[in-house]
């Protein structure tokens, strides 16, 4: 058996690396364990296919999926497990995401995935949703979750604005 990974991040490209490092940043910040894949739903469906089976078979808790315009590949890899599996639209050349915002959040009953927004922020967001969904039986990485939350806060409190000239 392979080394457990807490996460599965996939992607449908490579060209979606550079928004969903964002979630890979998040995981690794609070040490949370992934594997971060370019795996296409259309592409190499079947690696895909062995891909989510093996990260099952290793302890992973969830899978977090981007990708972009037709975006399916939340919705396939959600299909083939029961893992909790958050989509991320990723921002496209001519419908700026939308195209990829509807084709994963609009998803038919019977198989859920939770959509972030488009882009960075979505895919941060996914992984703070994972890491949410982790502290629930993990007390450490419910203080690391509060620790954030109060610095993000504090940052808040601390801001100024500039004055007028
Ligand atoms: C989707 O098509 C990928 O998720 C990516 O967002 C988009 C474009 O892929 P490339 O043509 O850049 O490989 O499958």
């Amino acid at each position: 058996m392979s080394e457990k990974k807490l996460v599965g991040i996939v992607m449908g490209s490579t060209s979606d690396w550079e928004v969903m490092k964002e979630a890979a940043q998040v995981c690794k910040d609070f040490g949370v364990s992934y594997e971060a894949r370019a795996l296409s739903a259309h592409r190499s469906p079947i690696e895909l296919e062995e891909w989510i089976a093996q990260m099952e078979a290793s302890g992973c808790q969830a899978f977090i999926a981007g990708a972009g315009g037709a975006a399916h590949l939340a919705g396939v890899v959600a299909s083939q497990t029961i893992l909790p599996t958050f989509g991320v639209p990723m921002p496209s050349k001519y419908m700026k995401g939308l195209d990829s915002l509807l084709a994963t959040v609009q998803m038919p009953k019977g198989i859920p995935v939770p959509t972030l927004a488009i882009g960075e922020a979505g895919a941060a967001n996914a992984a703070l949703a994972v890491i949410a969904m982790l502290a629930l039986n993990d007390p450490a990485m419910k203080t690391k979750l509060k620790a954030f939350r109060d610095t993000q806060s504090e940052k808040v409190r601390n801001a100024t604005l500039p004055e007028l000239s």
